[in-house]
């Protein structure tokens, strides 16, 4: 016996995942992670037994349900359904799942569309922030097709505008969780931020790296991914994040000087794979990081005049990720008023997805 869930598989950003509306997951926790385990096929490295892709960034759960709070119109919850071990994990936010949260909200009738352009104010669970997305709707249909291109996705799609509020700190409670723009961690320098997304930034040079290795590389070298992961287990508990050892927060951010006109250069351990891209808002944290007076970030970027900075290009390793930033510094504090970029996403299944009845045996 299996137990049909109703579902939908859309690509958001350079991710892809799972969309459910919560009304039809179990309300218990624990059942609802047996379930989307089962959903994925994990733990398994492959996910051969279900829909996940084998990698952190295509094996994600987006929960949409009903405000919860008055100045939002959705709540979206994301749930990292980790590939090789038995485990979900609420404990980041995803930017690039973030994109399909409109559109979806609208196909299954949680939010009305308007004939043009639909903002959607979605309360982000995980971090207690809020984005306006824009989702073109002409004569009150989500369309998915435009000239939007963003790096790490073929081809062109609909553009999804994005604006956050609130975002700075949201996960580790400051900008600098540790109250400094640099500390210092087994001889290397770093820069820890939060805006939107608890990030490290490290000079590659300091661990005899370019950073201008490919993913694959990088993964390949067990020597750096050991040094990296201890600097991520001391640094996680200054940050506010607790024992991290468990956790896919914070990420480790590789920088070097830009190479094809971008401000900066990054090479992203999520935490233990290397990102092919870079997520949503570990761009927005590096790309706060380089406005920050004294950061790692900032001296590798070596911007003058930092309250001038409307856009920043973040270069990863398929292309840029543009970060509109609006900052204000005082006293060599920087706040930041506005963060935005842009999205898109796909519709590119809807129906129901099958767990074995003794998983659950349904509504
Ligand atoms: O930083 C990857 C991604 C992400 C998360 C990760 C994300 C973000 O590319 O907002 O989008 O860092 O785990 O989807």
């Amino acid at each position: 016996m299996q137990t049909a869930i109703p579902c939908t598989v859309m690509r958001g950003g350079t991710s892809k995942g799972l969309y459910f509306r919560i009304e039809d997951l179990p309300a218990d926790v624990a059942t609802r992670d047996a379930v989307l385990l089962a959903a994925m096929g994990s733990p398994d490295p492959r996910e051969i037994d279900g829909m996940g892709g084998a990698h952190p960034l295509t094996s994600k759960v987006a929960v949409v349900g009903p405000a919860t709070r008055p100045d939002a119109d959705v709540d979206y919850l994301f749930l990292q359904v980790v590939v090789d071990e038995p485990r979900v994990d609420p404990g980041q936010n995803c930017g690039n799942l973030l994109a399909g949260v409109g559109p979806f909200a609208i196909e299954t009738g949680l939010f009305p569309a308007r004939d043009g352009v639909t903002e959607v104010r979605i309360h982000m669970v995980n971090t207690g922030s809020i984005a306006v997305a824009a989702i073109q709707t002409p004569g009150g249909v989500v369309r998915y097709d435009g000239e939007a291109r963003i790096d790490g996705v073929p081809g062109t799609a609909a553009p999804i505008p994005t604006d956050f509020l609130d975002v700075a700190g949201s996960s580790c409670g400051a900008l600098l969780p540790t109250g400094n723009a640099r500390d210092v961690i087994d001889g290397i320098e770093l820069t820890a931020i939060d805006n939107g997304m608890p990030v490290v930034v490290m000079r590659a040079a300091d661990f005899g790296k370019t950073g201008y290795e490919t993913p694959e590389a990088l993964e390949a070298d067990a020597e750096l991914k050991e040094r990296v992961e201890a600097i991520r287990l001391q640094v996680g508990p200054m940050m506010n994040l607790g024992d991290v050892a468990r956790k896919t927060v914070p990420k480790m951010c590789l920088v070097a000087p830009p190479q094809h006109g971008g401000i900066i250069c990054t090479r992203n351990f999520i935490p233990h794979r290397v990102h092919e891209a870079i997520g949503v808002f570990g761009a927005v944290s590096v790309a706060t990081a380089c406005v920050v007076p004294g950061s790692i970030a900032a001296e590798v970027a070596g911007i003058a005049d930092v309250e001038a900075v409307k856009e920043l290009e973040v270069e990863h390793p398929t292309g840029f990720f543009t970060v509109a930033l609006d900052v204000a510094v005082v006293d060599g504090q920087v706040s930041v008023r506005r963060s935005a970029l842009l999205r898109t996403a796909r519709k590119l299944m809807s129906g129901e997805v099958y767990v074995p009845a003794s998983v659950w045996s349904g509504k």
